[in-house]
């Protein structure tokens, strides 16, 4: 970005290769772009180089080569509740743990970007989740998450929103065909979560994971398996 001052929001910038003089990430010349809610993360040639300035909110910069952000030094990089891999010299609720990406570069469920942010204008993620408060997770700052992602299991099953796709056909753990506003899709009392862990299948009420009980007589060489379908 050269001579501009565009407001960036919930970009997913990853995997990037820049040369000589570049930036694999965001590359700022003679402008003051505003930078909120986004995923720079593995990019070579430096994640985000500044001429002179850039506000950084809300962002994840993390296993970008060469650095995560360079200051040329003509102006000032303005820094608040984001996730920098090796930290940066000075900024406003700054953390430094691993966001623990899962797929899609979306956050994992014990990911310290969840709840770690700070409210502002990006009220949907990316792909369009709702910024909320979780449950599962104390707010460090506000109910805002940190990156492009929104962290969110809005039924409480243990399946994120975005792997259960209202089909009623179960694909695999990233396509469950399960409901995201219904904690037991098939009514058998069984939670959609612990369905898809169990490898059966949270559309049909018909496969359940079998009961199995283990026990251990005092002889010590004889044992007997109690399997309850
Ligand atoms: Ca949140
Ligand atoms: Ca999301
Ligand atoms: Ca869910
Ligand atoms: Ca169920």
């Amino acid at each position: 970005m050269g001579c501009a001052d565009p407001v960036l929001v919930n970009c997913v910038i990853v995997s990037n290769t820049a040369y000589e003089g570049g930036a694999g990430g965001i590359y700022s010349y003679l402008g003051s772009p505003s930078v909120r809610n986004c995923t720079i993360a593995y990019n070579s040639g430096g994640g985000v180089y500044v001429f002179d300035n850039i506000f950084i909110q809300n962002c994840i910069l993390w296993g970008d080569a060469d650095w995560e952000i360079y200051d040329e030094g003509y102006g000032g990089v303005a820094v608040e509740y984001s996730d920098i891999q090796g930290g940066w010299t000075n900024g406003t609720g700054i953390i430094t743990n691993d966001p623990l990406f899962t797929t899609g570069w979306r956050l994992g469920p014990q990911s310290p970007c969840i709840d770690a942010g700070a409210t502002n204008s990006v009220f949907a993620d990316w792909e369009g989740d709702l910024r909320w408060d979780d449950p599962g997770h104390t707010n460090t700052v506000s109910h805002w998450d940190i990156g492009a992602d929104e962290y969110r299991d809005s039924d409480g099953d243990g399946l994120e929103d975005w792997r259960e796709t209202s089909t009623g056909i179960y694909v695999n753990s990233t396509n469950t065909g399960s409901s995201p506003t219904d904690a037991d899709s098939d009514d058998d009392g069984i939670a959609d979560g612990t369905e898809v862990s169990n490898r059966t299948d949270p559309n049909n009420s018909d496969t359940t994971p079998p009961n199995v009980t283990i026990s251990f007589p005092t002889n010590n060489w004889q044992w007997t398996l109690i399997w309850i379908p």
